[in-house]
């Protein structure tokens, strides 16, 4: 408890303006259900699991305790909706459904914009076993820490304990890859229920609605919704921040002619060089320069319009 009289808490869960939040007192650890004060609703501020907040009893039996404030972000995701998460699990499988490695590439930029720790998991190996090594390699040699995954060999949650230490960790990437399946495994439990796959929908009816953050180590998991597009573009990253999802252009960047090279065909380009030589994969470094040009343009254009 704090010298004011609230008591520090992490939200694990939040349903319908309802927020179940994880505190530690002199009994231990307990989970206890709180509402938000109304001040934070007027200002349109979306409580999120994983967000630190101080609560205070409230008087009313049913929701026994208030959320009367935050502790900053260190940052926020919209997909999956999380706050202060240091490990994301990106999750892909590698057949059914396809992998959209466009998406993946999105999320690895999104993490290295905000300083989260991507762990790129590639599931259903058992259905593409030679895929599943051709994708492991390419971003194993972008610098990136894979896993694969299938039901007879998963992701052992040791390994994974060891990675992710501490901090939250919360699996994403699209429906019907194999998240639940995975953090089940992991859990020990049948917390989450997996969405069996309609052979003609190509989707579940049990796909995962909500994030709950779960003790694992000293730590946090979390099962998250999947989703299948993401706009650069809307969550303001700039074609400048590209480069921070793909390690292997970064070594590189340093040795261009030019400081402010966007690595699209400049001269003197040290990273154009590299991928000459097959030092970059063909896929990266076209989905690269497709973002960065896609997002140039998309700034310009901007700016035009708000010139008019
Ligand atoms: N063959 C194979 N099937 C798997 C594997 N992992 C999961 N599945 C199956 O894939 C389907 C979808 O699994 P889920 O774990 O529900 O997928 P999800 O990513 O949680 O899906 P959403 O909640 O919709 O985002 C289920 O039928 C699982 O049994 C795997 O490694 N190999
Ligand atoms: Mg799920
Ligand atoms: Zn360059």
């Amino acid at each position: 408890m704090n010298q004011d009289g609230r008591i520090e808490g992490i939200i694990t869960k939040g349903v319908g303006g309802l927020y179940t939040v994880r505190i530690s007192d002199d009994s231990g650890v307990k989970k206890v259900y709180c509402s938000v004060r109304g001040i934070f609703r007027q200002k349109d501020f979306v409580p999120q699991a994983g967000d630190t907040v101080y609560i205070e009893e409230s008087g009313d039996v049913d929701v026994p305790y208030v959320i009367s404030a935050f502790g900053e972000r260190r940052n926020s995701l919209m997909r999956p909706p999380l706050a202060n998460v240091d490990y994301l699990l990106l999750t892909f499988s590698v057949i059914e459904p396809v992998p959209d490695l466009k998406l993946l590439d999105k999320m690895l930029i999104i993490s290295g914009v905000l300083g989260i720790k991507p762990v790129i998991i590639f599931t259903k190996s058992d259905l593409g076993q030679a895929e599943a090594e051709t994708l492991s390699g390419i971003y194993k040699a972008a610098g990136f820490d894979v896993m694969i995954s299938s039901p007879e060999n998963p992701v052992f949650k040791e390994t994974l304990m060891a990675l992710t230490g501490s901090g939250i960790a919360a699996f994403a990437g699209p429906s019907g890859v194999g998240k639940s399946s995975l953090c089940n495994r992991i859990l020990g439990t049948r917390a989450m229920e997996t969405n069996e796959i309609s052979v003609k929908l190509k989707r579940g009816r049990h796909t995962t609605r909500h994030c709950e953050l779960h003790d694992f180590g000293d730590g946090f998991i979390t099962d998250t919704p999947g989703f299948t597009s993401l706009s650069l573009f809307e969550l303001g990253i700039s074609h400048k921040d590209v480069c921070k999802g793909y390690p292997e252009i970064m070594k590189h960047a340093s040795d261009c002619r030019y400081d402010d090279c966007g690595h699209v065909g400049e001269d003197g380009c040290a990273v154009d060089e590299a991928f000459q030589k097959c030092m970059i994969d063909e896929g990266r470094m076209q989905r690269y320069r497709e973002f960065y040009k896609e997002l140039y343009d998309n700034r310009n254009n901007y700016k035009r319009r708000k010139r008019k």
